[in-house]
């Protein structure tokens, strides 16, 4: 396969090219694309030393798959021409998520509906991700009317910058300031921009990608998105309702046996998913499953995932994986 990775010099794009390297993906051809001022610079991969090239460049090349992890805009921009040159695009950024005519996928969830037609597939926001994977086999058995979500989220969602504010501030150094507050010893209830209806993006983005992903726009979803110090990954406190009642345990086994989903829930030895311990993995990890005991037929969660692996890049690369193992490239 003739691949392009485009944003290959930013964070998630350089866990892409490290997740291909793992999964042995089969490359053919290797295509690392970034802006121009980063055009000419080397970078390895599997022992190689590839150069970086432009956008248009990496269009006339005609890759077969181009995964792109570059901003919202260059997606609106590039990715058509891409698409029109006969290229299949995942996209990680959100342009183009909600659009009717793009598949919004979580591999394990509904990679059914892709077909060979899909040149633009849209690569879910990582907070998402996690929190559908573990949801969609309770939604199947039990129905979700309105799940509450409140997320700690790791600072390398917001890139590599915000992560040298936080090490700056930890060893007394004034520099750049991607947030408005301190991020050391402090929790920021804001995760990109404000709506008009109060909410961030961030949160929106729970709200309307979970319904798409799940196929059910009757699901009733509110998110309270934070920013946390942790560099780690995602971390996610839910309370589901359902339809209808459930028993724990067999809440804990359905998700035992979910692909993709560990469960990390033992009260007697302290055992649940902290981000410190998720990163680097590509499992989305459940713990502190337990009955909400305020009202009927409602659950409690803690799910924590690395936001750069299965919240982006490894998330991307399965959806690739899905299109050459199916023969939809
Ligand atoms: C964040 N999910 O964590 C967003 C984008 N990666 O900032």
């Amino acid at each position: 396969m003739r691949i392009a990775v485009v944003g290959a010099t930013g964070m998630v794009g350089e866990v892409m090219l490290q997740v291909l390297a793992e999964r042995n993906f089969p490359i053919s051809e290797l295509i690392l694309v970034a802006s121009e001022r980063s055009v000419g610079k080397e970078i390895e991969f599997n022992g190689k030393k590839y150069k970086v090239v432009g956008l248009q460049t990496a269009v006339d090349m005609k890759a077969d798959i181009a995964l792109f992890s570059a901003g919202g805009q260059t997606s609106l921009d590039w990715a058509p021409k891409f698409a029109a040159a006969g290229t299949t695009v995942i996209d990680n950024s959100s342009a183009w998520r909600m659009d009717p005519t793009k598949k919004l996928v979580v591999p394990e969830i509904n990679a059914s509906e892709l077909t060979k037609e899909d040149k633009i597939i849209a690569n879910p926001n990582c907070s998402t991700i996690q929190m559908v994977l573990a949801l969609a086999p309770l939604h199947r058995k039990y129905n979700i009317k309105r799940i509450i979500v409140s997320t700690y989220q790791s600072i390398t969602g917001t890139g590599v910058k915000a992560v040298q504010q936080f090490e700056n501030e930890c060893v007394g150094i004034e520099g750049d300031m991607v947030y408005k507050y301190k991020i050391n010893r402090n929790c920021i209830p804001q995760c990109d921009s404000f709506e008009d209806n109060g909410y961030t993006k961030e949160e929106m983005k729970l709200v309307k990608e979970t319904k798409k992903i799940l196929s059910d726009d009757s699901i009733k979803v509110t998110a309270t998105a934070v920013r946390v110090p942790v560099v780690g990954g995602h971390s996610e406190a839910v309370n589901v309702e359902f339809s209808n009642d459930f028993d724990v345990n067999e809440v804990r086994n359905i998700l035992h046996h979910t692909d993709g989903v560990v469960v990390q829930d033992n009260l007697d030895t302290f055992t649940y998913p902290m981000p410190r311990y998720a990163e680097g993995k590509d499992e989305v990890f459940v713990g502190r499953i337990r009955r909400d005991e305020s009202q009927p037929n409602t659950l409690n969660m803690w799910i924590v995932a690395d936001n750069l692996r299965k919240g982006a890049a490894t998330n991307t690369i399965q959806i690739a994986e899905y299109l050459v193992e199916n023969g939809l490239v």
